[in-house]
């Protein structure tokens, strides 16, 4: 079999509700959606999430690095070759996201091949996982309701709080969502939000609180910072923006600036993050499953893989935030219930685009 053309197709669907962060917002998710062909007639699919704030990269970006750049690179190979097509395509520096959607779409494109789910090809661990919310930047009262809809709704039971605002804010907000939600398991990601001081004052309070980890507290180019607080705090500091790739989770953890890892397919795709599972297993550093606001698609990949492995499906993964946009390319999937989310049964990421709502979404008509 071989990969005959790759397609890259910007689409648009506004947030019901904006992704508030401390590094930026998303008003609409401006994705793209790759699209691996093969002579085989099968097609693997895969959404892409611009971050410029985190990766530098745009939808134009990855748009364009996708058609003229990795594509020549891909085309050819073979869809089941995931290494050479990993290889191929990490000939090109930076450009994590849209190196990220090529390598799962061809994975989806290989379970719909050999008629399995890409969660039982990469390892098989657990039919679902427990899930974790996002609770975006609001006021604190408002962050606490949406927790208690998304629990009443799907019964999830573990929320990430944005912070990285006003120490007093921060601290507000996480105690609004622990009085509403008393047994819930917290923990919170600054986005690199705080000053080393408000860090150090935001995060003891929000320790005091009950937080469980604390994610990129402070720039990531300080390191020194990084280390003090790595070992000040008696939980976790989770590394997200400083561990986009193999080469820098090495770094972050043998730096002593992250005592966990937050591990994003849409950025590592599957083979990479194969190997980042792997190097946190082997220096016995945790590792859960995170998100960049996917839409249904991205987090049917983020689902895959946290099922497919023990370290990561035992961990609450972030794949519900789907739930912040008003529209989609998937209808139905991904199922959460009882604050569990399922691998689907279908073969590869398991769910089939829907053309209507492609055409509806799709930028390039
Ligand atoms: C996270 O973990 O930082 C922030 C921006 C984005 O796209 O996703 C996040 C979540
Ligand atoms: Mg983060």
């Amino acid at each position: 079999v071989r990969i005959t053309a790759v397609e890259a197709i910007p689409f648009a669907v506004p947030y019901r509700r904006p992704a508030r962060f401390a590094s930026g917002q998303v008003d609409t998710a401006d994705n793209v959606l790759v699209r691996v062909h093969t002579d085989a007639g099968v097609v693997g699919s895969a959404e892409a999430q611009p971050r410029p704030y985190t990766y530098g990269e745009t939808q134009a970006s990855i748009v364009s690095l996708v058609r003229d750049v990795l594509a020549p690179r891909v085309v050819g190979l073979d869809p089941l070759a995931v290494e050479q097509i990993h290889a191929r395509c990490a000939t090109i520096a930076g450009n994590q996201v849209a190196r990220a959607s090529i390598d799962l779409a061809a994975w989806d494109a290989v379970g719909r091949l050999l008629g399995v789910s890409c969660s039982r090809l990469l390892g098989g661990f657990a039919p679902d996982v427990p899930a974790a919310h996002m609770l975006s930047f609001d006021e604190p009262a408002a962050m606490a309701e949406e927790a208690l809809a998304v629990h009443a709704e799907l019964g999830v039971t573990t929320f990430k709080v944005k912070v990285g605002r006003e120490p007093d804010v921060d601290v507000a907000a996480v105690r609004a969502v622990r009085e509403a939600l008393p047994a819930a398991a917290l923990y919170v990601d600054a986005n690199r939000g705080w000053s080393l001081p408000d860090a150090q004052r935001a995060g003891d309070a929000l320790v005091e609180l009950g937080v469980s980890a604390i994610e990129e507290p402070i720039a990531v180019e300080d390191h020194a910072g990084r280390r003090r607080l790595t070992e000040r705090w008696s939980v976790p500091l989770v590394g997200d923006e400083s561990a986009i790739s193999l080469d820098h989770v090495e770094r972050a953890i043998d730096g002593g600036e992250v005592r966990a890892i937050s591990l994003k397919t849409a950025r590592t795709g599957f083979t990479e993050s194969r190997r980042i599972l792997g190097l946190c297993l082997g220096r016995g550093v945790p590792i859960h499953v995170g998100s960049q606001y996917e839409g249904r698609l991205g987090a049917l990949a983020s689902v895959a893989f946290a099922a497919a492995h023990a370290e990561t499906a035992v961990r609450p993964a972030e794949v519900t935030n789907f739930l912040d946009l008003s529209g989609d390319l998937l209808a139905g999937l991904p199922v959460v219930r009882d604050g569990r989310v399922a691998v689907p049964a279908g073969p590869g990421l398991g769910a089939d685009v829907d053309e209507d709502a492609l055409h509806r979404y799709r930028e390039d008509r």
